[in-house]
């Protein structure tokens, strides 16, 4: 494939995007890595994480089932994603604080929305960052995201710190999967085909990273309401 001028114009001329550019690597149909794209913000990002995290701290929340979830989380947006025993939602309150979740920065609207539209999202505009905090031995077992409202939507993921091995399957959970490795700065879209796959993350491996110390923490960004 011909590269035709800088990576922001000729992302406009792949709207209805099948195969992927160069700068950017198809994990499947409907899924792109684009390895590193956060990396000019990174700094701002994590300087903006600690004032969130001091309104919002990660916390453990509750399956349905009753067991704490090994990876600590909190928000920030219009709307949040929360567990408690009795389910997963959205929600505009922080259930800890009884206020609204802290407010998302443009910094962190402005990349995902950038992302998006790399492979062919025009108008992905997050209403909701759940933020995921993995110390290591932290994992996400194979699920899918189902609690938004529009499937339509994709969802547009950005780690940070230490690196993490991301499991990803098909529609059904007895689907085989495939390992990707995920570092400071990657960040990952899926939509389309790809919306409702299985994935989860493998448990962290212990380590230090100079921009979250003994840490990995994920964006994950949605249109949830
Ligand atoms: C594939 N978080 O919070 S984001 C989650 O690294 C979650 O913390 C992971 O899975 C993490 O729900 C991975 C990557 C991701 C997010 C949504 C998806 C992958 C997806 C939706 C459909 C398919
Ligand atoms: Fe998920």
């Amino acid at each position: 494939m011909i590269h035709l001028g800088t990576m922001e114009t000729s992302g406009e001329l792949f709207g209805d995007l099948v195969s992927c550019r160069p700068e950017c690597e198809r994990l499947r149909a409907g899924a792109f890595v684009l390895r590193g794209l956060a990396v000019a913000e990174s700094a701002e990002i994590l300087e903006e994480l600690v004032g969130i995290l001091a309104q919002a701290p990660p916390r453990h929340m509750t399956t349905p089932g009753g067991f704490p979830m090994s990876v600590a989380m909190s928000n920030c947006g219009a709307l949040g994603w929360v567990t408690d025993r009795s389910g997963y939602r959205y929600t505009p309150v922080d259930p800890e604080s009884g206020r609204r979740w802290p407010a998302m920065p443009a910094v962190f609207a402005s990349l995902a929305a950038r992302a998006a539209k790399r492979v062919g999202y025009g108008s992905f505009v997050p209403d909701a960052c759940l933020i995921n905090r993995y110390e290591p031995g932290a994992r996400l077992t194979l699920h899918q995201d189902r609690n938004e409202r529009d499937f339509e939507h994709p969802v547009v993921s950005v780690s940070l710190g230490l690196p993490a091995v991301f499991q990803f399957g098909g529609s059904r959970r007895a689907d085989r999967t495939a390992r990707v490795p995920l570092e400071h700065a990657d960040v990952v879209v899926w939509g389309r085909e790809s919306r409702l796959s299985f994935h989860g993350v493998l448990p962290l491996g212990q380590g230090r990273h100079p921009a979250t110390g003994g840490c990995r923490i994920n964006l994950t960004f949605r249109q949830a309401g």
